[in-house]
């Protein structure tokens, strides 16, 4: 453990000396650690990344009144997460290094980055779908907006316009055909922003980053136990949480697969998904259950762009761990989407029975 590492962990009511910590996990955005104390206890040491949350206190307010409020409806501590304050009674420290909040560490909990089974699938849709449906409950208006227009896809499209132009890296030649799908689907990305501009699909609490490792599951049960990753609950669609967990946890490869054989999106766990997704949230509309489809290839197409534009970038958003990463990213969720049109007409079908 570094000297600074020592001086943070020290900054928070941790019960007893930090010993050991580690750098833990695979998030793309937060530096996050695995702190020991003497006693033994464990706890996630996270650094906030400031330049893609600007607004820290909004951020870790947000947090703060959806961990509290959750609290109110649930028996078992393990199933949400618990802030560990500062020793001055904050919920975050800013110091020179950066922003930082502590986290108690869930323990007998399992994090996967693919589904192991069908049944580790069907309850992360049970976890993802109870959040929503918990906190149908909490007025979403007063959430902070900490990334405004997140899952805007137009807007997306917006940025992903104006990166293409300056090619400041001059990657665009090589990428055609790359560029050329994202844009032949423009018009009909715009599908769900239209839909909650109008109205027709209702604003929610969401989560808005609903990947397979944001949820632990129960090491003994396999049951969900608690939704992690809080940083982006504002307010959204019941779609966008749907539809990213299809994205990440439907595929049948990782996020930055090369062999793009082996990526496509399994209808099995798309079903298993769906049906407990549905179970979890009943009071989703008409509206909502019959625009799935639509939210997971949404979702998935526009992860995609917003990787191509990070690597027509320059690969300054999502932590890369070698140089293309962001295009081989780029690449599995353009196979992905072109493999749910194909399966488009079964993805209506199952939803349909499922929802029975
Ligand atoms: P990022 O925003 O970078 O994805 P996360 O908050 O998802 O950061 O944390 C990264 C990883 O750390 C998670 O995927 C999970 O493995 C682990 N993790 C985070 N919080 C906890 C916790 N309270 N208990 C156990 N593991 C955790
Ligand atoms: C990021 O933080 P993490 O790794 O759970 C990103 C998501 C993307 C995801 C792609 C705040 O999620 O929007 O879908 O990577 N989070 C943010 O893997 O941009
Ligand atoms: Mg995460």
């Amino acid at each position: 453990m570094t000297e600074n590492l020592n001086k943070t962990l020290r900054c928070f009511a941790l019960d007893g000396e930090p010993v050991s910590c580690e750098i833990y996990g695979c998030g793309h955005i937060n530096v996050t650690y695995l702190a020991v104390t003497a006693s033994g206890r464990r706890y996630i040491l996270q650094k906030i990344n400031d330049r893609t949350f600007r607004d820290v206190d909004g951020l870790m307010e947000n947090i703060s009144r959806v961990t509290q409020f959750l609290r109110t409806r649930t028996d078992d501590p393990r199933s949400i997460l618990t802030l560990v304050p500062t020793l001055s009674g904050e919920s975050w420290l800013r110091n020179e290094e950066g922003c930082w909040r502590v986290y108690d560490f869930v323990e007998n909990s399992l994090c996967l980055q693919l589904p192991e089974s069908p049944a580790d699938f069907y309850e992360s849709a049970e976890g993802f779908g109870r959040f929503q449906q918990l906190l149908s409950q909490f007025p979403a208006d007063t959430l902070h907006e900490v990334i405004p227009n997140f899952h805007n896809t137009p807007d997306r499209y917006r940025i992903f316009h104006e990166v293409l132009e300056k090619d400041p890296m001059g990657r665009a030649a090589a990428l055609q055909p790359d560029i050329e799908f994202f844009l032949r689907r423009e018009e009909e990305m715009a599908t769900l922003q239209n839909m909650r501009v109008s109205g027709t699909l209702p604003t929610r609490v969401a989560h808005n980053d609903t990947k397979l490792n944001n949820v632990l599951l129960d090491a003994e049960t396999r049951k969900a136990l608690c939704v992690i990753d809080l940083d982006t609950v504002m307010p959204g669609l019941s779609l966008y949480d749907y539809g990213d967990s299809i994205r990440f946890g439907a595929a049948t490869a990782a996020e930055d697969e090369k062999d793009l054989s082996k990526v496509t999106m399994s209808l099995e766990l798309f079903r298993i998904y769906t049906k407990g997704f549905l179970h979890a949230c009943p009071g989703l509309t008409d509206a909502e259950v019959q625009m799935l489809p639509m939210g997971a290839k949404t979702m998935t197409l526009e992860c995609g762009l917003r990787f191509l534009t990070d690597y027509l970038d320059g690969d300054h958003y999502f932590s890369i761990h070698y140089p293309d990463q962001n295009l081989d990213r780029a690449r599995t969720q353009i196979k992905l989407v072109q493999d749910m049109e194909e399966k488009w007409q079964t993805m209506k079908e199952i939803v349909e029975e499922e929802r029975k």
